[in-house]
């Protein structure tokens, strides 16, 4: 049994949510509701000191990072692949996954955000400038990578894979923060026809079980 530990809005936990989906496995939802601050709960911690989410439960094992969560779910259930057969295939897979998960995501982050509203006294307006500026610096890069020949239909080549469980999340956090990246057309249009998918739409944040209407 795969038990996820997640929160409909997070975008990390969206990335795991997709991979799972594109591999056709099901899985036991646990929420962590990040508003509520459970992720800083011992409940949690004592699952994962991290106190972030993702978390999954397989077989024993209690892992976090998405990343890594990923790769090990491609590891483990091979079959559909998340990524390409060639090696340097899969490299360039995993920078663009790295491209989000470490140069955007972690800017944008609910702590890193109540840190700057908080301890730093910004003001809201001054802390979505801080957020769309790195969404910004950071799509623009991942499209300019887009302009690779590797790239096809999807982020690498014209199957849905491991990029494309990244890509997906950091555009939905665009949108909702009011982002415009409208002139990024790679990223939107890969971005639609992600969304266009059963696996994408069922993993999206309004599909969760601990989803609340807006
Ligand atoms: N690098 C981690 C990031 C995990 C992460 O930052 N999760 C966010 C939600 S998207 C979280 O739990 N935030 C709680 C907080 O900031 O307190 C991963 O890829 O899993």
């Amino acid at each position: 049994m795969l038990r996820l530990h997640s929160y409909w809005r997070s975008s990390a936990s969206y990335r795991v949510r997709i991979a799972l989906g594109l591999k056709g496995l099901t899985f036991e939802h646990f929420t962590v509701n990040l508003l509520k601050n459970e992720q800083s709960q011992p409940e949690f911690t004592a699952l994962n000191p991290e106190g972030l989410v993702p978390l999954l439960e397989h077989d024993g094992l209690r892992l976090s990072q998405s990343t890594a969560i990923i790769e090990y779910l491609e590891e483990a259930f091979p079959s559909p692949a998340l990524m390409p057969a060639d090696l340097q295939g899969r490299a360039r897979v995993r920078a663009i996954c790295q491209m989000i998960a470490c140069d955007i995501h972690p800017l944008d982050n609910l702590r890193v955000l109540k840190y700057l509203t908080g301890e730093l006294g910004l003001s809201s307006e001054q802390k979505d400038t801080w957020y769309a500026h790195w969404v910004i610096v950071g799509l623009t890069a991942v499209e300019k990578r887009l302009a690779e020949s590797a790239t096809g239909q999807f982020c690498h080549g014209d199957l849905p894979g491991m990029a494309d469980c990244f890509l997906v999340p950091q555009v939905a956090n665009a949108n909702r923060m009011k982002v415009d990246i409208a002139h990024l057309k790679r990223v939107v249009e890969i971005n639609a026809r992600c969304m266009a998918l059963p696996a994408f739409q069922q993993a999206q944040p309004s599909a969760c079980p601990d989803a609340v209407a807006a």
